[in-house]
């Protein structure tokens, strides 16, 4: 497939979506097709994988997927006229690599965070014809990144280097969901786990790895420009970047608007470790912390308002504007 340089960036660099969904197109017909002629499997299931597909992995900002061409781009040193259509034709499909990723963590995320809505649309496991087989599915999603990988890259020198680290940023995600869920059940002293430690740690496992480590780790091993010092560099940063962007995402789980944002927030309910909880132990009096911990990790409407309310006071909105723009 053509990949030209001119269609697929605009004049800001950027990578243009409607021309990286015309790689996903094309991918995603050809892995049905082999999936079809390779198993022997009812129109049924094709259908699912189809479906399952097309409504978890392209809907997305797919921030994660052009960040693998553009820092492609940028480390191979080339100007946008300059890259090979080759190779932007594999970035884009590593990029999409990281967006089925992506698809794959959301659908099982939303399960475990018992959420509603996601990208504007209903939650994969809550439509009526998926449920609990969203589970599986999501492990078909999963398995769609070492097909692909399998497909378009085995025989090329990095291959092995490009199934190494899929899998090295999925275990440190999964751990870091294992650690983002620890705080989930409830105890009497749960709030102990809400430190400043522990949220930057489950910042750099659940979000920092696969949101911008993983794009850029692959946009230097494209370029093969990655050397362990470079990609050291690279990953401190991309933790900075990875804690900025998941305290903006618990800000917004409460205080951004669904319309914007796709998704109804569940922090406060699900007694998540977030940004909000963490940063409110400091600035609250004992008495609203003795609410908090009344009202926090429950279900209940009255409670979330309550724990919304001691936020607003204790001044965290002003607290994260002054966050973000130092950070
Ligand atoms: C999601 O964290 C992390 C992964 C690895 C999917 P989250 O539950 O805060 O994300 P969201 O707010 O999008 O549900
Ligand atoms: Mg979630
Ligand atoms: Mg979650
Ligand atoms: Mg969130």
């Amino acid at each position: 497939m053509n990949v030209s340089s001119s269609s697929l960036f605009d004049s800001m660099g950027s990578v243009r979506k409607d021309e990286f969904m015309r790689v996903y197109e094309k991918i995603i017909e050809e892995e049905l097709k082999e999936i079809e002629t390779s198993y022997k499997i009812p129109s049924f299931a094709i259908e699912q994988v189809k479906f399952c597909t097309s409504y978890n992995v392209p809907h997305g900002k797919l921030q994660r997927g052009t960040a693998v061409v553009e820092s492609y781009c940028a480390f191979a040193n080339l100007s946008i006229e300059e890259v090979p259509e080759v190779d932007l034709h594999q970035a884009c499909i590593l990029g999409w690599c990281v967006e089925w990723l992506q698809a794959f963590f959301l659908v099982v995320d939303d399960i475990m965070d018992s959420s509603q809505t996601r990208r504007g649309q209903k939650c994969y496991y809550l439509l009526p014809k998926v449920g609990m087989n969203a589970i599986n599915d999501a492990m078909i999603l999963q398995s769609f990144i070492y097909r692909l990988l399998y497909r378009y890259f085995r025989d090329l020198d990095f291959y092995v280097k490009l199934v190494d680290i899929f899998q090295q940023v999925t275990f440190v995600t999964e751990l870091g969901q294992l650690l983002d869920t620890g705080s989930q059940n409830t105890t009497e002293d749960s709030f102990s786990v809400f430190t400043k430690e522990n949220l930057e740690r489950i910042y750099d496992y659940k979000t920092g790895n696969y949101t911008f480590y993983l794009p850029f780790a692959l946009g230097l091993i494209l370029s093969r420009k990655d050397e362990d010092d470079i990609l050291k560099r690279v990953y401190s940063l991309c933790m900075e970047l990875g804690k900025y962007f998941q305290a903006q995402d618990d800000f917004l789980d409460c205080f951004g608007d669904p319309e914007i944002t796709g998704k109804i927030g569940t922090d406060i309910e699900d007694n998540k470790c977030s940004w909000l909880i963490v940063n409110a132990l400091s600035l609250c009096s004992t008495d609203q912390i003795q609410t908090l911990k009344q009202c926090y990790g429950k279900h209940d409407n009255s409670c979330v308002e309550q724990v919304k309310n001691i936020y607003r006071t204790v001044g965290l909105v002003e607290r994260f504007e002054e966050f973000e723009s130092k950070y």
